[in-house]
């Protein structure tokens, strides 16, 4: 099958290789050629786990390809409607994976394609980009698929197609939920570990912080019921994750760190968007959205 990759960074390569080595075509769709011309050339470089490097041989396109038997889209979310468009401008029919944090990304890919051509995937696999072409596997995960909108065969093509690859994927029968319950881990971490500048273990040991996280957390949790998500347990899951991560410097760290916008928007202010909506408000994401921008716009300065 021929399967084009939007947003090649650590997890579009990641799944690159998985599907190139699988004996499948794979297209990354990249925005600098640059970028492009490195890939063809070298091909994506795959680090596993223990440590051995690998290569899989793969096609590289700025802009549009045609004829495609499935696109992923692993852009960060605040690219997910320029990756919609750019699907929508293929004239392909075929089904389409969104593997990315946060919020909001599927209702922005189904304003522009038929919502029973997506699917959505979470995972928990650790991979870190490193210079134009290769990734390095840190830690073996779990990946779970779903439809969007159930009964779809969306979740179950890519499903197959992975597992084929020997890249094991669970087919859930509600991924919006799983979805939303990773985003309310995300409320509890990102935003603070960001602010704070501290790795997410460090967390715990903030007494004056935890408190902050809790009502951050469950006010989420009220917007997602406003959703018609129903969630429980979502602090303690945080606190947990904090635990089993303790060295983890967060994904919204590392972009502040790197001087990049981070992913503030699908995490606290998509909570802020839905809780107005419902006639509520949601003051804890307002500040914690506020506040993240705020150290965007001071490291941006810094680093430029
Ligand atoms: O997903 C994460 C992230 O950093 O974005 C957590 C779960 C917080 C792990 O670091």
């Amino acid at each position: 099958m021929k399967i084009g990759i939007i947003g090649p960074g650590a997890i579009g390569r990641l799944l690159g290789y998985t599907l190139a080595q699988g004996g499948h075509d794979v297209v990354l769709i990249c925005r600098r050629e640059e970028q492009a011309e490195r890939f063809l050339q070298t091909g994506v470089t795959y680090v596993d786990p223990d440590g051995q490097e690998h290569h899989a041989p793969v096609q590289a396109v700025v802009g549009g390809v045609e004829e495609l038997d499935g696109v992923i889209v692993t852009v960060k979310s605040y690219d997910t409607e320029s990756a919609a468009t750019q699907i929508a401008a293929l004239h392909t029919q075929a089904p389409v994976l969104s593997l990315q944090n946060g919020l909001g990304n599927a209702e922005t890919l189904a304003r522009h394609l038929d919502p029973d051509r997506i699917a959505l995937a979470l995972t928990t696999h650790g991979a870190t980009a490193e210079g134009e072409t290769k990734v390095w596997h840190k830690g073996r995960g779990q990946t779970v698929i779903g439809s969007l909108v159930p009964p779809s065969t969306a979740g179950a093509f890519w499903a197959e197609l992975l597992e084929e690859c020997g890249h094991p994927a669970a087919l859930s029968d509600d991924i919006r939920r799983e979805v939303w319950s990773k985003a309310m881990v995300n409320i509890g971490i990102n935003p603070f570990t960001a602010v704070l500048g501290v790795q997410n273990g460090q967390l715990l040991q903030e007494s004056e912080i935890l408190p902050l996280m809790q009502a951050a957390v469950e006010e989420a949790e009220r917007a997602a019921l406003a959703e018609g998500v129903v969630l429980q347990g979502s602090f303690q899951r945080v606190l947990d994750v904090c635990k089993n991560t303790a060295e983890n410097t967060s994904s919204m760290l590392q972009d502040l760190q790197k001087g990049r916008r981070t992913e503030i928007d699908a995490m606290c202010g998509v909570i802020v968007q839905v809780a107005e909506k419902s006639g509520s408000s949601a003051p804890y994401n307002f500040f914690l959205k506020k506040i993240v921008k705020k150290c965007e716009t001071k490291r941006s300065k810094l680093s430029s």
